[in-house]
């Protein structure tokens, strides 16, 4: 396993159709530039080929500012462009699997939606969990909740990274329920000032 501190990140994830027509590159820069620390290709009406393309850009981003780069959903493509991980649903290959294609040389992050998931979660191959959505987002239908967050810290070890609806606002709610990093697509990327939003979310995470 990739040794990383996953402690007091702002994680970014991309949303290109959410971007306010501002490609991807732009948003990925400004985003590190208010202080993001993860950035996840996350293109779900792409195809594989135009991915990888994206991704090969997405990395050298990442590579010039020591931002950790991992690839939504592709094993294969995060291993052929030296990404540093790739992020797994509860519906895709099993973590297992994804460990013997990759050995060690992937970070693999696992979205969970349940204190269930992500007790098993924590008992499999990932290196770090997601929960959510904590809040309300366009992207599912339903929410857990802040207060999931504090059952399942009691219940893993592994670095554990709030999702769903989080933004200035509401980012306090799930910090002082003790979850130490927080993804986001919309609160970033959909932001008029990019650089801005990633510094706010990016500082409160540092407060907390
Ligand atoms: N998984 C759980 S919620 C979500 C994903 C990918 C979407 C998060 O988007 P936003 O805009 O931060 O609510
Ligand atoms: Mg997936």
């Amino acid at each position: 396993m990739k040794k990383y501190n996953f402690a007091k990140k702002l994680y970014v994830i991309t949303e290109s159709a959410i971007s306010r027509g501002r490609s991807n590159e732009f948003v990925v820069k400004e985003a590190i530039k208010g202080g993001a620390k993860i950035i996840q290709l996350r293109e779900k009406q792409w195809d594989k080929n135009k991915i990888k393309k994206e991704a090969i850009k997405l990395l050298k981003i990442c590579r010039k500012n020591n931002v950790l780069f991992i690839v939504n959903d592709y094993v294969d493509v995060a291993l052929e462009i030296g990404a540093d991980g790739v992020h797994l649903g509860q519906s895709d290959m099993p973590i297992s699997e994804a460990r013997k294609i990759c050995g060690n040389k992937l970070i693999i992050g696992l979205s969970t939606h349940s204190v269930e998931q992500a007790v098993k979660a924590d008992k499999e191959d990932a290196d770090y969990i997601t929960i959510g959505p904590i809040f309300k987002t366009r992207a599912k239908d339903y929410t857990i909740g802040t207060e999931i967050i504090k059952e399942i810290l009691k219940k893993i070890k592994k670095p554990l990274i709030a999702i769903g609806g989080i933004n200035k606002n509401k980012i306090n709610k799930v910090l002082n329920n003790g979850v130490r990093s927080v993804a986001v697509i919309s609160a970033v990327v959909s932001a008029e000032d990019v650089e801005e939003a990633a510094r706010e979310l990016s500082q409160k995470i540092k407060n907390a």
